[in-house]
């Protein structure tokens, strides 16, 4: 499922972000140490191998909202981008703060002269954002940010389940 917006093609798919092999980069759920945990961080580190980690030791630690690139390793991917998102409830406010993740590696992105990125649904596992709120602000953002990108042509959102690729695929069709 996919639309065009100013040259960009967004597009939702329901899939494993660690096994993305036609993007450039894959962006992880991270924690603020980098460090491999559980969900995304856990399947991005075991899959990237251990040399993901010792480049991330001297990039950790990191604020909420904030993303940082590193080599991708064994990913078959060009680059990893780690974003902190917000836990919510706690880290406010989180619809801003979740919206910064997006906006902020698009960049990133972008900067680095990449054509193609892949988000999984940052906040909405361990750190409990509810989800149809998380899409609705990672599809905004990128609606917004679409209109000043200079080199990304393809963003893609890898959606674990088939109802969290339903919600998205649900907004994006509107
Ligand atoms: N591919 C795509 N999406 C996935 C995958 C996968 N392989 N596995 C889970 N998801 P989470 P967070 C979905 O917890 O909420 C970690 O322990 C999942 O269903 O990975 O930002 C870190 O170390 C959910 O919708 O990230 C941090 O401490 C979404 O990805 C903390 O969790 C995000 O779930 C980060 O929490």
């Amino acid at each position: 499922m996919g639309i065009e917006k100013n040259g960009v093609n967004i597009e939702c798919v329901q899939g494993d972000i660690s096994r993305q092999d036609d993007v450039d980069v894959v962006v992880n759920a991270a924690n603020s140490e980098l460090a491999p945990g559980g969900g995304v961080a856990g399947v991005i580190h075991r899959a990237a191998g251990s040399e993901l980690y010792e480049e991330c030791k001297d990039l950790a630690p990191i604020d909420v909202g904030e993303c940082v690139l590193t080599n991708a390793y064994n990913l078959p991917n060009t680059y990893v981008i780690h974003c902190l998102g917000p836990r919510y409830g706690i880290d406010k406010p989180e619809k801003e703060l979740l919206s910064s993740c997006y906006a902020n590696a698009l960049e990133l992105a972008d900067g680095k002269g990449v054509e193609s990125i892949a988000f999984p649904s940052i906040s909405t596992g361990a750190f409990g954002y509810p989800f149809r709120d998380a899409a609705e602000v990672a599809l905004g953002t990128v609606f917004k940010k679409v209109d000043n990108l200079k080199n990304l042509e393809k963003i893609r959102f890898v959606l674990y389940s088939q109802n969290d690729f339903l919600v998205f695929k649900d907004i994006l069709g509107r």
